[in-house]
């Protein structure tokens, strides 16, 4: 497959007419469905069993989220030409006059007018920058080392990668646009790419994008509205949100290709315990299996799998070791066995067994789109969690077949070709490892991080984005990188910190950690064979510094554990682009902004990513009204939005800003493990000096673990807090104790030295008392009050 080139629409035959639900193309009739499915979501389908004669649409969306009625309107003209209205009619997307929608073959397209100021984004987890303006791409899962130069990975931009979201998130002025092509084959788009060396377009053709395939039923949805966070949660409802996480899997990771089995997790344990530094995962690469083979331990490495597991379990680890799709080819082993008897392995089309090359040799490959190769997988699944192992790292899964042609490997008992499930290999890998965590263990949140991914998989599994490079260009494009793959569905992502190939220096992973300590996913990881990662290997004061940001993540776990709640209910994205919250009314353009980032509504990061550099501009962005201000987390100072300033960061710092008007529910003190309590908390009030906001917090807590908070298992209550002068009023109200009593404690910045807490068993007012704590950079001077429980 060429990974550069796409069909043109000059080699398409468009449209002509609609009429009656059929769309006419040089006098042959294509069957036309527009579907509004309410909060203006629309699909589009078009049907001939002739041009598309399967319909390989394995993993459906969630096509019934959705119950309000639309205020837009997707319809063809008279001339087969699509496009979007609004209510008062007007044209908010407009397909390209005469050229709409067309096909070649098998092939179909779909072809849109873009002005200067369209902008694009999503596309998933393609390194191609935050706006995807100029860029002709395919959406096909790769093993980026196995299938691009390894130059072009280290120092270069590659393009594919290892998911498939064939999502763009469309700005036509005030105008937000979703479109989800709804195909789980191998598609393209083109947001004005150079066509030649020329650059010339000769036929003057207008400014288009446009998306289609090269085979499988044409159908695409379209999501209407005003807000990128808007779209963004009805596209995250649509594909199915990220069920709420267990808490561990928000802390820190540490993994190495090279960590081999419990001597060595053991001894990452006590460093871990000894420096005070809090990490909830030890990770488990290749060589904890014997001879690669998967559901298997080394003897090597290995006694009691059951008791060295619990034995870290007991010390506060979880232990998450890799899986491998492929299964090795070799007689006496019995998972092997139990595949071919079961008869769910991948076919050639000869009909045999498909083999491919992967770390054990010849490996036959597991048919995922089967239910049966799904449970077949699922029962070992479960005998692997029934072990001890806590979570799962499903990796290979693009499909990764080393050299072999991955077109002989088949599907659906070798009837279906292999582009109908290529893309969705990954998700059926992790709908069938869920499964099996739990088929083990009913009751238990199962963690599952996988390399491929496609629209719909983080309902089964988080993302790490695969294997970078530890250099100061992979640091800058992780960020773009986990920012569009939330605009696209999943949220639950993360890079390898401080990059996996490549020789990480002290400067690197200390830049690393400071920009990706509240990453949604957290992980150490590095490649066998480079130099040692752990946060402690970069010598005593680097590990400090890492170690303070790791700490502060803990600190603010109660804060990103009520993102993870946003996301599973409303598909909130966690970590977003500035302009997911801000439009560009206060004059700052907000379009382009790749180095800065929101982590939930009230925390803004702005890490410095290029080598020697502690200086740069930070964007403060406000809402229309010109109220918003932004608390410098290094000293306390609240600063006016709507302008940039140039900030300088000290060795111990990173520029963060909180928004004020926020509420901040935190850990106690400074955690130094990776112990936990959700119940017991520090309220941080961003309201400065003058402040006429109020904040409001939803709050809730629960185990943090089992399924629980769906049985009613959750404390929760409502927090709305104001200022007065110097007096911090805070509300509490619409408590509910399903869990455990909350203990609250107000902290207030910016001379505030009284609170009035209100709940629904009295007011008391007390006086706060100076409390001096290091957020970023040097101490915060704040005051907190004394512990109500509600
Ligand atoms: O061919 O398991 O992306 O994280 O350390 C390489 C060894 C296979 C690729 C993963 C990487 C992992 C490595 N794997």
């Amino acid at each position: 497959m060429y990974f550069q080139k796409i069909r043109h629409p000059s080699n398409f035959r468009f449209a002509d007419a609609h009429a009656e639900g059929a769309l006419s193309i040089a006098g042959q009739t294509l069957a036309t469905r527009i579907r509004d499915l309410g909060e203006d979501v629309f699909h589009v389908e078009l049907q001939d069993t002739q041009r598309w004669p399967l319909d390989a649409r394995l993993v459906r969306m969630h096509d019934d989220a959705f119950s309000g009625t639309s205020r837009h309107r997707l319809a063809f003209d008279a001339q087969g030409v699509l496009s979007l209205s609004n209510a008062q009619g007007e044209c908010v997307l407009s397909g390209v006059g005469d050229a709409s929608l067309g096909v070649c073959g098998s092939a179909w397209l779909v072809q849109w007018h873009r002005d200067a100021d369209t902008r694009f984004y999503g596309q998933g987890d393609k390194v191609t920058g935050l706006e995807k303006t100029g860029k002709r791409t395919k959406f096909w899962n790769l093993d980026v080392w196995g299938d691009h130069p390894m130059h072009s990975v280290s120092e270069g931009v590659v393009d594919p990668r290892y998911a498939a979201i064939p999502y763009l998130l469309v700005r036509q002025g005030d105008n937000w646009i979703g479109i989800l092509v709804d195909h789980p084959g191998s598609v393209f788009m083109d947001t004005g790419s150079n066509w030649f060396f020329t650059g010339r377009d000769d036929h003057n053709a207008p400014p288009a994008f446009w998306f289609g395939a090269d085979e499988g039923v044409p159908a695409f949805y379209l999501i209407a509205g005003d807000s990128a966070a808007d779209v963004t949660r009805r596209l995250q409802r649509l594909v199915g949100t990220t069920p709420l996480p267990p808490l561990w899997s928000l802390g820190h990771h540490q993994c190495r290709w090279g960590y081999r089995g419990p001597r060595d997790l053991e001894a990452l344990d006590e460093s871990f315990r000894a420096y005070e530094f809090p990490c909830d995962g030890l990770w488990l690469d290749i060589d904890y299996m014997d001879n690669y083979k998967v559901f298997t331990t080394s003897p090597q490495f290995f006694g009691d799998v059951s008791a060295e597991i619990g034995a870290l379990e007991a010390k506060g680890r979880r232990v998450v070791p890799i899986l491998d799709p492929g299964v090795k080819v070799e007689e006496g082993y019995a998972v092997a066995a139990s595949g071919l008897a079961a008869d769910i392995f991948c076919k050639n089309p000869e009909g045999k067994p498909y083999v491919g090359f992967v770390w054990p040799g010849r490996t036959w490959m597991p048919d995922f789109s089967l239910e049966a190769g799904r449970s077949w997988w699922a029962e070992h699944v479960k005998r692997f969690r029934e072990s001890g192992f806590h979570g799962a790292w499903i990796d290979m899964n693009d499909p990764s077949v080393g050299a072999a042609e991955v077109d002989d490997m088949r599907f659906q008992n070798g009837q279906w070709p292999h582009w109908t499930y290529h893309n969705l290999y990954a998700t059926g890998m992790a709908q069938a490892t869920h499964e099996g965590f739990l088929k083990a263990r009913p009751d238990e949140r199962p963690f599952l991080v996988s390399r491929s991914a496609a629209a719909g998989s983080s309902r089964w599994a988080a993302v790490w984005t695969g294997d970078n490079f530890s250099n100061w260009h992979h640091l800058r494009m992780t960020l773009h990188c986990t920012l569009n793959l939330a605009l696209s569905g999943i949220p639950f992502n993360g890079p390898d910190v401080p990059g996996f190939g490549g020789h990480a220096d002290r400067e690197l992973a200390i830049a690393w950690y400071k920009a990706g300590m509240l990453f949604p996913f957290l992980r150490n990881h590095s490649l066998i064979g480079t130099t040692q990662q752990e946060p402690w290997a970069f010598g005593a004061d680097a590990m400090q510094v890492i170690r303070h940001f790791v700490r502060l993540r803990y600190k603010l776990l109660p804060y990103l554990y009520q993102l993870w709640i946003a996301q599973a209910r409303d598909g909130s994205a966690v970590m977003r682009p500035l302009f997911h919250d801000f439009d560009n009314h206060d004059g700052l353009v907000l379009d382009y902004i790749d180095d800065q980032f929101l982590v939930g509504p009230a925390i803004m990061q702005a890490p410095l990513v290029h080598q020697g550099e502690q200086r740069r501009e930070v964007a403060l962005p406000g809402a229309a009204d010109g109220h918003t201000r932004w608390m410098d987390a290094g000293d306390g100072s609240f600063l006016q939005a709507g302008r940039s300033i140039q900030v300088t960061s000290g060795a111990q710092a990173t520029p963060l800003y909180l928004r004020e008007g926020q509420i901040l529910p935190m850990q106690t003190g400074e955690r130094l493990s990776q112990e936990n309590d959700l119940t017991d908390i520090e309220l941080h009030l961003i309201l400065g000096r003058g402040c006429t906001q109020a904040a409001t917090l939803a709050y809730a807590a629960d185990d943090g673990a089992s399924f629980g908070y769906r049985r009613g298992e959750r404390s929760q209550c409502r927090i709305r807090a104001w200022r007065d002068g110097d007096t911090l009023h805070v509300d509490v109200d619409e408590v509910h104790t399903g869990w455990k009593p909350l203990r609250l404690r107000v902290v207030g910045y910016d001379g505030a030295h009284t609170a009035v807490i209100t709940t629904p068993v009295g007011r008391s007012t007390q006086a706060l008392t100076p409390y001096r704590w290091t957020c970023s950079g040097g101490p915060l001077a704040a005051a907190m009050g004394d512990v109500v429980e509600v």
